[in-house]
């Protein structure tokens, strides 16, 4: 009889907790580095791709700015309405592990999209924040070293070259600046890397920072944008110095701004991620350890390299950021 009961206990548990997975309950937040950038935009639209092939409901939630101060509220409020897992980019590799770890405490399922926590890798047992489930991003080191040797045939492999960056802290840019300044040091010993600029995601004052440079170093023969507000900004700078024939600009991502200083001249190459994969496969990935499957820990989605050449073709044109 005890037995009994113990298995009806344990049926109706089960039964609990499967329901509360039935597939048109399972909820997910998608919490941006901000909301308002296009690479986001577009990462929704690929999570909003999953949810509905799949059923379940995606939402959208986040700061304006890229800032860690801004994203933890709104990452304690969504902890507080209790989705079953959070897709999360945080906005700094260590402030946002505390934070985080509220949530994983609460019950809800982190997997990390884009940037990653501490070392990014996650379920080894080691490190300081080992429990997000999966990293689903581009390899942002490969990135950086893409730019670079893009740099380097733009500009006949010698040099002064500089970094545009966000600031230090972010995992995706730190890494695309060490995967650049990496491969130059490597295989290209006649190009010389400046200071990096750090502009906190603001295009004008990367723009500024540009004319800075130029007035130090005339004869800088370009500048790699490590994402989107940097090339913009950049690229802006450029054009401000009347110097767009002269200055190489690589940028990292491709919003239609972008897109369009491609088709100008301005911009010699843009490295464009793969945001709405991104966001496609988060969402199936939180799916999987939400139904109880197990998912790789790093999931890695590819880029697409923009130019004069390919910048008309109809099938570069899914690659440019929603906006
Ligand atoms: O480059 C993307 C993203 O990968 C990075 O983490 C932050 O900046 C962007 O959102 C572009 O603005």
């Amino acid at each position: 009889m005890r037995n009994f009961i113990k298995s009806t206990l344990l049926a109706a548990t089960l039964s609990v907790s499967s329901m509360a997975h039935a597939q048109e309950d399972i909820t997910i937040t998608l919490i941006p580095g901000l909301t308002t950038d296009a690479f986001y935009i577009t990462m929704n639209r690929g999570a909003q791709a999953a949810a509905k092939a799949l059923g379940i409901t995606v939402d959208f939630q986040g700061a304006e700015e890229f800032d860690p101060v801004l994203q933890t509220p709104v990452l304690d409020a969504v902890i507080g309405r209790g989705p079953d897992a959070i897709l999360i980019a945080p906005t700094d590799t260590t402030q946002m592990i505390e934070p985080l770890r509220r949530a994983h405490e609460a019950g809800i399922a982190v997997i990390t999209v884009d940037t990653f926590i501490d070392d990014g890798k996650y379920q080894d047992g080691l490190g300081d924040a080992d429990f997000p489930y999966s990293y689903v991003a581009s390899d942002n080191v490969g990135g950086g070293r893409m730019a670079a040797q893009f740099m380097a045939a733009e500009i006949g492999g010698k040099g002064k070259v500089y970094v545009s960056n966000v600031r230090p802290g972010i995992s995706t840019t730190d890494q695309r600046e060490e995967g650049f300044k990496a491969e130059m040091a490597e295989n290209f010993p006649d190009v010389e890397v400046l200071d990096t600029q750090y502009n906190e995601n603001d295009a004008s004052l990367a723009a500024s920072q540009f004319q800075a440079v130029y007035a130090r170093h005339s004869d800088v023969a370009g500048v790699f944008g490590a994402n989107l507000f940097s090339a913009l900004g950049a690229g802006n700078g450029v054009e401000s110095a009347n110097k767009a024939d002269d200055i190489t600009v690589i940028a990292f991502d491709a919003p239609t701004s972008i897109v369009n200083n491609i088709s100008s001249g301005l911009v010699d190459a843009a490295i464009a991620q793969h945001p709405a994969e991104i966001g496609y496969f988060g969402v199936m990935a939180a799916y999987a350890v939400l139904t109880g499957n197990s998912v790789p820990t790093t999931i890695g989605t590819g880029f697409t390299v923009i130019n004069a050449e390919n910048v008309n073709d109809e099938n570069i044109a899914k690659y440019i950021y929603s906006e």
